[in-house]
């Protein structure tokens, strides 16, 4: 039964805000993958620059030299995205094996054209290094929608077939800015642009679901927020959720897949499905 797909979460960095320094080493970061791959991630998304608000730039040489053996490693394997925001990087990770380019700067769907690849479009105010200082937006729904739909278009008439766009839930967002927009998501699906959303472990849940403390959840309690809001994605029509918990989320979207669009009761009923 078709459901929603899943993007694996592989960050070969020592200072990403969930798992840094975990997967730096390429034999761990390769391991991983498969592991992901074998739960069933559908991409895995290959990161060696961190996003995470405050985060410092890692120059371009360096980053490749994370990605591009792990990439190497993995594509074989299991569809590989590249998760960066340089040019120079994505093209190494294509060249490697990658065939999605993921992209929070929203700008490198020329060189995705050019390479056949997919791309994803992430809506980002600012850049990692400002942008939780102070978010502000008129109409926070309306502005990162419109901004998707448009560029979305111009990366389809650049020539890229495969366009996910993503609201870039925590990228320059209040908790309040990121719940309108989950909240609005059927919205976004309504335009018809195939939709990827990444809340896992993001700060807003440790902000929402406070601990008996009284104390945000750090991020090794975040896993039931992360599943209850990429479970909410896959309702409202989400085609790919970025999750780092993968077994947990291919359960939840084959859950999600079947319910909306069957086996139904009748034919549980008439013995076609049990
Ligand atoms: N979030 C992160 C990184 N890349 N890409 C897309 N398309 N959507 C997202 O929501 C998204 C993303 C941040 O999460 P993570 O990779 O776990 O952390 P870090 O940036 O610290 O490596």
């Amino acid at each position: 039964m078709a459901r929603p797909q899943v993007m694996g979460v592989l960050n070969v960095t020592p200072d990403s805000f969930s798992d840094g320094g975990r997967y730096l080493d390429p034999e761990a970061a390769l391991a991983h993958g498969l592991a992901m791959a074998g739960a069933g991630a559908d991409v895995v998304d290959v990161g060696g620059e961190s996003s995470r608000p405050g985060a410092t730039p890692v120059p371009a040489a360096e980053e490749k030299a994370r990605v591009v053996p792990v990439v190497e490693g993995l594509a074989p394997h299991v569809r590989v995205s590249v998760d960066t925001v340089k040019a120079e990087v994505a093209a190494a990770a294509l060249a490697a094996g990658a065939s999605v380019v993921n992209d929070i700067s929203a700008a490198l769907w020329p060189l995705a054209a050019e390479a056949g690849a997919g791309y994803v479009l992430v809506h980002m105010q600012g850049t990692p290094a400002t942008m939780q200082v102070s978010p502000r937006y008129d109409d926070v729904v309306g502005e990162v929608f419109g901004f998707l739909v448009s560029r979305a278009e111009q990366a389809a008439a650049a020539g890229v077939d495969e366009v996910w766009v993503d609201p870039g839930i925590g990228f320059g967002k209040t908790v309040a800015h990121n719940l309108a927009l989950l909240r609005h998501l059927p919205e976004l699906v309504d335009t018809g642009w195939p939709l990827l959303v990444g809340t896992s472990r993001k700060g807003f849940i440790g902000r929402l679901a406070l601990g008996p403390d009284g104390e945000p959840a750090p991020v090794e309690r975040r896993r039931p927020g992360s599943l209850a809001t990429a479970t909410w994605a896959m309702l409202a029509g989400a085609s790919m959720v970025r999750v780092h918990d993968v077994a947990a989320t291919v359960q939840a979207a084959v859950l999600v897949g079947d319910t909306r669009l069957g086996p139904d009761l009748g034919a549980v009923a008439a013995g076609k499905a049990s």
